[in-house]
């Protein structure tokens, strides 16, 4: 038990309330005088900047692979907390170790932005932000252990994350927001040679299995979660994914209504496909918050992941600003809107 409690350790970076809380509280004061027609009148919700967006992706790819244990990994743990803490109330970083399909130990980094924390309702944003060690979807094998850039399949969800805490700092929604970076969700066996005896269990999305078992504040909870992974390719195909169905389906019908409604039919389909095993797996099953994927499917319509993933072809030359619009958009009109 208290070895647990021992391993459990937060660094927090900065804390600070340069919030003007007074301010707040009048805005509330007279939105909550105003009529109830008024009050169902739509919300302005800020501008989602897709260049803004763009930079925060490229930030991080010009890092390198952010692969757990390289210097890039490290450079890029600073900025992502650095960045995040300018905007949130406060950020925590959640130092983990975990043991990968290898046996090694690797530490990870889950690094946590708090909005508005007095505030009951919360949603929770996540995306993972390391990047794969192994090109293994490459043709030729001698690139499967080149690391990958992750410049969608990472760094995409991270940076449309970002820029929706550039906004939060700015213009506060009506509920409280957490956001989550969650580290080595890349990391998993790879498939394919291995007997199915040797094939094991629970190799990937190992950050947000950490925090579902270890949230960052005793009895968190939120009102539900939206994982952000792979939104970042042109014409991107966002299918209702099975596990999000399984687990969260009115959130689904929300988020996909909202972005249906913005005019962005097109990305957000409504068909149906199985489930995939992602970080939001853990948050519904181990910390029972109901929690959807947004993510990227092959844009012919079949089932299989986007064209370069895992490979070395997953980066900035294949990363549209017009996707990361599309959804940064949606799930802003969504939490403006609670
Ligand atoms: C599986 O391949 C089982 N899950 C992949 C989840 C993933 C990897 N998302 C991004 N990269
Ligand atoms: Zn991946």
């Amino acid at each position: 038990m208290y070895k647990k409690l021992g391993i459990f350790l937060f660094s927090f970076v900065f804390i600070f309330s340069a919030c003007d809380d007074g301010q707040k509280k009048d805005r509330q004061k007279s939105e909550s005088e105003q009529p109830e027609k008024e009050q169902k009148k739509t919300v302005d919700v800020p501008d989602f900047n897709r260049d803004s967006a763009y930079s925060y992706v490229k930030k991080q790819v010009d890092f390198g692979p952010r692969v757990p244990g390289t210097e890039a990994h490290k450079q890029c743990a600073g900025w992502l907390s650095n960045k995040l803490n300018e905007f949130a109330d406060s950020v925590l970083v959640q130092d983990f170790n975990t043991k990968v399909h290898t046996g090694e130990i690797k530490a990870g980094k889950n690094i946590i932005g708090i909005f508005q924390p007095e505030k009951r309702r919360r949603v929770l944003l996540c995306a993972h932000w390391d990047s794969r060690p192994y090109a293994d979807q490459e043709e030729d094998p001698s690139l499967h252990n080149t690391p990958i850039d992750g410049a969608n399949d990472g760094a995409s969800g991270v940076g449309v994350l970002m820029e929706i805490a550039r906004h939060l700092n700015q213009t506060q929604p009506n509920i409280g927001i957490d956001i989550i970076f969650f580290d080595l969700e890349d990391y998993g066996q790879p498939q394919g040679k291995q007997s199915r005896r040797s094939r094991k269990q629970d190799t990937w999305a190992l950050g947000s299995q950490y925090w579902s078992r270890n949230p960052h504040q005793f009895n968190y909870s939120a009102n539900y979660g939206i994982l952000l992974d792979m939104v970042g390719v042109e014409d991107a195909k966002f299918p209702r994914e099975g596990t999000s169905e399984y687990y969260a389906s009115d959130i689904l019908d929300k988020v996909w209504r909202t972005g249906q409604n913005l005019g962005y039919g097109n990305y957000f389909v409504d068909k149906r496909v199985t489930g995939i095993l992602d970080d939001h797996l853990y948050i519904n099953q181990i910390a029972g918050i109901p929690t959807i994927d947004i993510i990227a499917l092959d844009n012919t319509g079949s089932s299989d992941f986007f064209e370069h993933w895992h490979t070395l072809k997953d980066n900035m030359d294949n990363i549209d600003s017009k996707t990361l619009h599309v959804v940064g958009s949606t799930v802003m009109h969504v939490i403006y809107n609670e």
